[in-house]
């Protein structure tokens, strides 16, 4: 009997004693300042989260949804402040948006923040700091819920931590965006780009064109078919493959995302990559024939919008309308990419605008198509951004740059006091193969191992502190060309999206790839309990 006592004690003793040491610490993105200090706080059932307003509420309810999980406890938010054994929400307006302290002490937490993401990522380092069983989606059973006691001090590098989801290329249900702006919370990151229109798939309802989801979001199903075995398919060809999303659907997103300090941004491509549009309302083409969605890759693409009639501008002022109205995102992606422009070369409505216009080339005419959408996105108070094909032929005046091809775009955009994001393909690009050709699932091309994404930086090494300013962030791409599934799309979103969270919010002196390893093999675990399929393979392969 006292044998089996003193063990108790023992246990008991070392519990309370549990001493953490810096290897426990395993956050990422990596904060700003950490500083941990002896002992630590315990969660149990009867931890209160003492907060002072809705926003305050709703950055607990990511932890105590946790709890409800895995403890089936029901962790409440109270206005009055309890004696100890609480986390406290305190406004800070003399921290940054987004910025935040978190403060753990024995019995108390303190989480300072001056707006709403600021609350959530302190809570959203908590959870970082619990063990990774909070994950969990079952209850878990024997786990001392116990964090540090810690001093962190913290605040994002960059403003646009983003990721795009082609999901025209393949539709990806609503459900799966839902959890993906839930791994992106996880990591700090606060933008999802929807590329809502492309050749293969329009992805959203439009209440004034309603051909646009009736005709464009479907194609003849080529999911198991190589992508590069171009096919288009004939008039009148049954076409099941498909989705869109309701405009019910988008305000769930949104919404939801709003919770999750997340922005959406959506894309609505023009004037190329719009096969799908065109097939639905050939009116706004150049040669106005009936084409088809196609199914696969599409080179070059040359039914784009015309730019020579009016009436395509008031098309696209209209769905631009309702996309406004659905999407409060300051930023309206119009695309602008990879414009074959053959038809606008011999349309007599381009010719005559190039005329009236004084243009002299179809550059131009592009410059002249995405300055007269900027004129009436920005008439609405919104940004402007599109892919770095926007500064040909001249750059619209208040447009952001979304730099792809390399960073040279967002150099020259910064160098003309424009805004950018930095997106190259060469780092940030996650339809790139993360392993050898050999063993992994067929990919577009390229090499963007984590490692690499690791080394990526928003910020030319050439740029002047001016044109750095100019810099917003990055983010990373999954084109969907060779994804059918959502646990493919996961496989190549992660781990790199866990690298580029590091890159963009923590500061460049803050970030060593030795020192990333293992904390990136720490939050595998965590994946585990998420449920995530990501690259096994990315570790071993780039250590
Ligand atoms: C180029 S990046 C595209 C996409 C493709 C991607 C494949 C960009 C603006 N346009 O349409 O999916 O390459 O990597």
């Amino acid at each position: 009997k006292y044998i089996v006592l003193i063990l108790v004690i023992t246990i008991v003793s070392c519990k309370k004693d549990r001493n953490f040491t810096s290897e426990d610490i395993q956050l990422i993105p990596k904060p700003a300042e950490f500083k941990l200090e002896k002992g630590s706080f315990e969660f149990n059932k009867n931890t209160k989260f003492f907060i002072n307003n809705d926003e305050q509420m709703q950055a607990s309810e990511i932890l105590a949804s946790k709890f409800k999980t895995v403890t089936n406890w029901n962790l409440e938010a109270v206005k009055e402040a309890p004696s100890s054994n609480y986390i406290q929400f305190i406004v800070n307006n003399d921290l940054e948006k987004e910025a935040y302290t978190l403060n753990v002490n024995n019995n108390v937490i303190k989480i300072e923040a001056s707006n709403f993401s600021g609350f959530l990522y302190g809570v959203e380092t908590i959870r970082q700091l619990l063990p990774a069983e909070i994950e969990s989606d079952k209850p878990v059973k024997n786990i001392t819920w116990e964090i540090p006691n810690i001093t962190i001090t913290d605040a994002p590098r960059f403003k646009w931590r983003g990721l795009m989801l082609d999901v025209s290329r393949h539709f990806f249900e609503k459900e799966y965006v839902l959890k993906t702006i839930d791994r992106l919370a996880y990591l700090k990151m606060n933008t999802l780009h929807l590329h809502l229109v492309d050749d293969q798939g329009w992805r959203i309802e439009i209440k004034k064109y309603p051909k646009l989801t009736e005709v464009g979001a479907w194609r003849v199903d080529q999911e198991n078919k190589p992508w590069n075995g171009r096919y288009t398919a004939k008039l009148g060809e049954k076409a099941t493959y498909g989705g869109f999303y309701t405009q019910e659907d988008i305000k769930e997103i949104v919404a939801y995302a709003k919770r999750r300090g997340v922005n959406v941004v959506p894309e609505i491509e023009m004037p190329a990559h719009v096969t799908s549009a065109i097939a639905s309302y050939p009116e706004f083409s150049c040669l106005e024939k009936p084409v088809t969605v196609p199914s696969g890759g599409l080179w070059p693409i040359t039914d784009i919008y015309c730019a020579g009639k009016d009436t395509t501008f008031e098309f696209l002022q209209d769905v631009l309308t309702e996309v406004m109205d659905l999407f409060p995102s300051k930023y309206i992606h119009v695309g602008g990419d990879e414009a074959t422009k053959t038809n606008w070369k011999t349309c007599k409505d381009c010719q005559k605008r190039m005329r009236t216009e004084g243009l002299h080339d179809v550059e131009e005419l592009q410059s002249y198509f995405i300055k007269r959408m900027e004129r009436f996105i920005s008439s609405k108070g919104r940004i402007l951004i599109g892919w770095d094909e926007i500064l040909e032929g001249g750059l619209a005046p208040g447009a952001t740059v979304m730099s792809w091809r390399g960073v040279k775009g967002g150099l020259e955009a910064s160098k003309q006091g424009h805004d950018v994001v930095m997106s190259p393909g060469t780092h940030c690009y996650f339809d790139h193969y993360q392993g050898p050709m050999d063993t992994e699932p067929k990919a577009w091309g390229g090499y963007t191992p984590v490692s690499k994404v690791y080394k990526f930086d928003p910020v030319v090494k050439s740029m002047t502190k001016e044109q750095a300013k100019h810099v917003l962030g990055g983010q990373a791409n999954l084109w969907a060309e060779y994804i059918s599934t959502t646990s493919q799309s996961e496989y190549m979103i992660f781990p790199r999206l866990t690298a580029l969270s590091e890159v963009l919010w923590s500061s460049k002196k803050n970030r060593s790839w030795q020192e990333f390893t293992p904390r990136l093999k720490s939050m595998f675990t965590r994946y585990d309990f998420q449920g995530i399929n990501y690259a096994k393979s990315a570790y071993t392969i780039s250590t």
